[in-house]
């Protein structure tokens, strides 16, 4: 079975980071191993939440697993609270063999604002370690942030491309632009750029209320599992966006509770039964050692 190491937040209601990430990974039939990058009683958009920063242990955790030459086949990295988590992540990736999948969801914001407790200098230090990603999974707003430009509500197709090939030139071969809508704003999905085939890939839905708190982490970890289970980008990024919308879909839309994420454990099953029918079957490969 393929193991993904994933290093955000648990965010204890709210249903974002880890509380997501580790269900659909395992739904999508990979171990995910989980390093908890801070403890929160809900994510920012509440008010008055705490926050226990978990920054101390995650240095000996990292030692921990070199000592055990503990396996990763890949590395996602979802909300992270400081400029030395981010560190801490760009030396997990230097660590992590060649052919690792590295993957950066540079959570910073969204609808153009960043999230509560960023400061301004927060998207320099996330772009240098997007510098070091295969993949990246930017919102529009994060991704005029990285590109340092300012954010407008819409983009046309050709705009969106050349935000894309910008981010690209980081230094991931694939950004992915999350969120995204199509040219006549009837449909929602993602955009993503392959710089080493030098194309485009692009996957829509009917449009859906967009504004519920957690699905970019929902996307974010659908591709990650789709990733490692061997889905090409393109057809990892259609499940992502149609198991993103089937989750909305199966929530109710009273406003007022949008900040509490969304029910993506009754569509569990439906993911559950694509990946299947994507990868023919559980991935039941033994590895040899433990690791
Ligand atoms: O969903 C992104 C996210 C994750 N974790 C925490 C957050 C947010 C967005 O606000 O506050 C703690």
């Amino acid at each position: 079975m393929k193991r993904i190491a994933t290093i955000q937040d648990i965010s204890c209601v709210g249903k974002c980071s880890l509380s997501v990430a580790l269900p659909i990974i395992s739904a999508l039939g990979a171990e995910a191993a989980a390093l908890p990058t801070a403890v929160l009683s809900t994510h920012t958009a509440f008010p008055d939440f705490t926050f226990r920063d978990l920054t101390p242990d995650i240095p000996g955790i990292l030692r921990h697993w070199r000592q055990e030459k503990i396996h990763f086949d890949a590395v996602y990295s979802g909300y992270l609270a400081s400029h030395e988590q981010i560190r801490l992540v760009e030396e997990l990736f230097d660590l992590a063999s060649p052919g690792v999948l590295r993957i950066v969801d540079p959570v910073m914001g969204d609808h153009g604002r960043l999230y509560t407790g960023f400061d301004r200098s927060f998207p320099e230090s996330m772009r240098e370690l997007c510098a070091s990603a295969d993949v990246i999974l930017p919102n529009l707003t994060e991704a005029c942030l990285l590109a340092g430009i300012s954010y407008r509500e819409t983009l046309s197709g050709e705009e969106s491309a050349a935000l894309l090939r910008r981010l690209a030139e980081l230094g991931p071969r694939y950004a992915v632009l999350t969120g995204a809508a199509d040219e006549d704003r009837r449909q929602i999905g993602a955009l993503c750029f392959d710089r080493s085939e030098n194309r485009f890939h692009a996957h829509y839905t009917r449009l859906l209320s967009p504004a519920f708190h957690g699905t970019g982490d929902i996307f974010a970890s659908t591709m990650a599992g789709a990733l490692v289970r061997g889905l090409p980008i393109d057809r990892a990024m259609a499940l992502a966006v149609d198991f993103t919308a089937e989750c909305i879909r199966l929530t109710p839309t009273d406003p007022a509770l949008r900040r509490y994420g969304v029910h993506f454990e009754a569509a569990l099953p439906w993911l559950i039964r694509r990946i299947g029918q994507e990868c023919g079957g559980p991935d039941d490969t033994d590895r040899t050692a433990e690791t």
